[in-house]
């Protein structure tokens, strides 16, 4: 029996065919942020109706709070959600199967612990990118609803903004732009392999900032390990850039950091299997 699982990023979705940790089938649909849920699931139903019949329920990783199956935005800057949208109700009625919706980092979380790096040994997932989402499995249950949500943490920036503002794909992406380069973070990530000293610099202080979180992780979970995910957080470098700056810390307090082994395919894996475990 097959799930079909979507996982609704900010900037992109990916919609697959998947049993177990198999992907039978796979298809990417740009997120059109202004369009709206209803655009977003009809752009999704549109592209995956050859996949009718072959699937017995939907499961869906979603940037955002996901209460009661219930959708809403915490930082509209990810990406712009009505508040309370009937995510579930909507997907089942679309769909014609029994949905059942989580937050995307909660899913990788999930993903990574019971198939992936995580090992099944206590996990929390970070990803870093359109924002900062957080997945925690603690005595092999995920936390749900609004825990993890480290990208909105205001301590770190003493509550100017949510951490997520000044470390993102969306910040690094700003300071390009102020410093004359209206670039994305992908090219950023391309002109510091070129030796760009303005682009190293964007990604060693989003780095920086990353690997405080991770301390306060260690301090918060005390996880076996900090499984990193996200289009940043899996860019060539950044993880090594994050690692660079918990070098000196006494054994007992470091985390152990390690790329997502699902990689962008963690949060649809995980979403799968929580939704056959809900049924
Ligand atoms: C935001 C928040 C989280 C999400 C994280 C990463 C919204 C819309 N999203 O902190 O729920 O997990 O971004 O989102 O408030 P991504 O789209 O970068 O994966």
């Amino acid at each position: 029996a097959a799930t079909l699982a979507i996982d609704i990023g900010g900037t992109k979705t990916l919609a697959a065919l998947v049993r177990g940790t198999q992907i039978l089938a796979e298809a990417t649909i740009l997120t059109s942020r202004e369009a709206g849920p209803d655009a977003w699931l009809a752009a999704m139903a549109e592209q995956t109706s050859s996949w009718k019949g072959q699937y017995e329920q939907v499961g869906i990783a979603a940037t955002g709070l996901i209460r009661e199956g219930c959708w809403s935005a915490l930082n509209p800057a990810t990406l712009a959600i009505p508040d309370d949208y009937p995510l579930v109700a909507q997907a089942s009625k679309l769909f014609g199967k029994p949905a059942f919706a989580v937050n995307d980092a909660q899913a990788a979380a999930w993903g990574e612990y019971r198939f992936g790096a995580g090992n099944n040994e206590d996990t929390v997932f970070l990803t870093i990118s359109t924002g900062i989402g957080g997945g925690v499995v603690v005595n092999g249950r995920p936390l749900l609803g609004l825990a993890g949500h480290f990208g909105l943490l205001r301590a770190p920036t003493d509550g100017q903004s949510p951490l997520e503002d000044v470390v993102s794909g969306r910040w690094m992406a700003a300071k390009a732009t102020a410093s004359g380069h209206p670039i994305e973070a992908p090219e950023i990530f391309e002109q510091a392999r070129r030796g760009e000293t303005w682009a190293q610099a964007i990604i060693a202080r989003s780095a920086a900032r990353v690997a405080l979180l991770c301390r306060d992780i260690q301090m918060m979970f005390a996880p076996k390990r900090i499984v990193m995910g996200g289009g940043i957080g899996l860019a060539p470098g950044y993880l090594e850039a994050v690692r660079a700056q918990l070098t000196e810390l006494p054994h007992h307090l470091a985390p152990h950091l390690v790329a997502a082994s699902l990689g962008p395919r963690a949060g649809i894996i995980g979403a799968s299997d929580l939704a056959g475990r809900h049924r």
